[in-house]
């Protein structure tokens, strides 16, 4: 049986990026393998973030894992902070990635352009280790992400790579799984940038007021042709918003083309609207259910455990196969 691995920082409210390009997936895949899911708790450390809006995060996002149809009888779901072997093997892995390919990674230029490296903490430096340990752990067949994502999977896979090569066929390789389309959502007032929880511009919540959700939509950014055509070049704000509808509606993007000749923008957009509306109230209403239940906390208890097995054995095999001394 195939095995998906993925998991989501806590660093603030999920978006409908989050939704459609990681949660949306988890979903389909539900049913075509085992599905291990966790909160990357560990990499929301990465950068300052509160302590209370961190646990308030982590919550958020497994009961939003619920809301959004993921069967807490079909898939796990822990804290990777409690299965202690993620820590301890990120610290052997750190050896086997080199400071000139971490320093490359786009997510840590991106995130510490601005900032003096007197205040850039290693976390974010050495982060793709600790993805990397995330995703061997559990010997991974595929790791459903956002674009985003993709090049820490490629770096998981050069270090498997090497890894065997020196110990044997320790690690197994993993693979990224991204969706053809809606695998990058832009944001709505700046098209050329990715929607992104810790950069709220231009963001749709998925706990925003749904009367806010159609006005963000309806006043999205959008050039100043009027024909309903995907030009992710020269049309970003537009085709962006198909994107969103087709990833919503399982429509083709020559279908949306089609539907929408010869109307207006703004008819579009309301369309749009009523859709991720809709979408999102019903997806409201389960977390709502969801929160007043104790389900978070049994399912990640459940899942810690279920985890915790998998990744001890994997964590012995690592460590006998390097030469670390044990005693039995
Ligand atoms: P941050 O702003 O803190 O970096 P983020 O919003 O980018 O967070 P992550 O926790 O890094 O979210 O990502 C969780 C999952 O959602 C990943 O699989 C990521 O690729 C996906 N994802 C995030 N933003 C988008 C987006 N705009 N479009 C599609 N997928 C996205
Ligand atoms: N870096 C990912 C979160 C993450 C992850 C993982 C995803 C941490 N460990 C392992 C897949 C597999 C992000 O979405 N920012």
């Amino acid at each position: 049986m195939k095995r998906y691995l993925s998991a989501i920082k806590p660093t603030g409210r999920l978006t409908l990026g989050n939704y459609i390009g990681a949660i949306k997936q988890f979903v389909s895949l539900m049913n075509d393998g085992e599905m291990i899911l966790f909160v990357a708790d560990l990499h929301s450390l990465t950068l300052p973030i509160d302590p209370v809006e961190l646990r308030n995060n982590s919550r958020n996002i497994v009961a939003y894992y619920l809301a959004a149809g993921l069967d807490p009888n079909k898939i796990r779901v822990f804290l990777q902070s409690e299965v202690h072997e993620h820590s301890e093997l990120a610290i052997i892995l750190q050896n086997y990635l080199y400071m000139g390919e971490l320093a490359r990674m786009t997510q840590f230029k991106d995130k510490t352009q601005k900032m003096n490296n007197e205040a850039i903490g290693l976390g974010i430096f050495t982060y793709p280790v600790l993805m990397a340990a995330d995703i061997v752990l559990y010997d991974t067949d595929y790791v459903p992400v956002g674009e985003d994502q993709v090049q820490h999977v490629e770096i998981t896979r050069d270090l498997v790579h090497r890894f065997n090569k020196r110990y044997g066929e320790i690690l197994k390789m993993p693979r990224a799984l991204i969706r053809q389309n809606g695998a990058r959502i832009m944001s709505l007032s700046d098209p050329t940038k990715k929607m992104s929880k810790s950069d709220p511009k231009g963001d749709i919540f998925l706990d925003d007021d749904l009367k806010i959700i159609n006005k963000k939509i309806m006043s999205a950014v959008t050039d100043l042709d009027t024909h309903v055509h995907y030009d992710e070049a020269n049309k970003p704000g537009i085709s962006n918003l198909m994107t969103i509808y087709s990833a919503l509606t399982n429509k083709s993007i020559t279908d949306i083309e089609e539907q929408f000749s010869g109307k207006m923008y703004g008819e579009f957009k309301k369309e749009v609207a009523r859709v991720v509306t809709e979408e999102i109230a019903k997806l409201q209403a389960r977390y709502q259910e969801i929160i007043q239940t104790g389900l978070v906390d049994k399912v990640l208890k459940e899942g810690k455990e279920y985890a915790s097995e998998i990744a001890a054995k994997t964590l012995k095999r690592v460590q006998e196969a390097i030469g670390l001394y044990r005693y039995e």
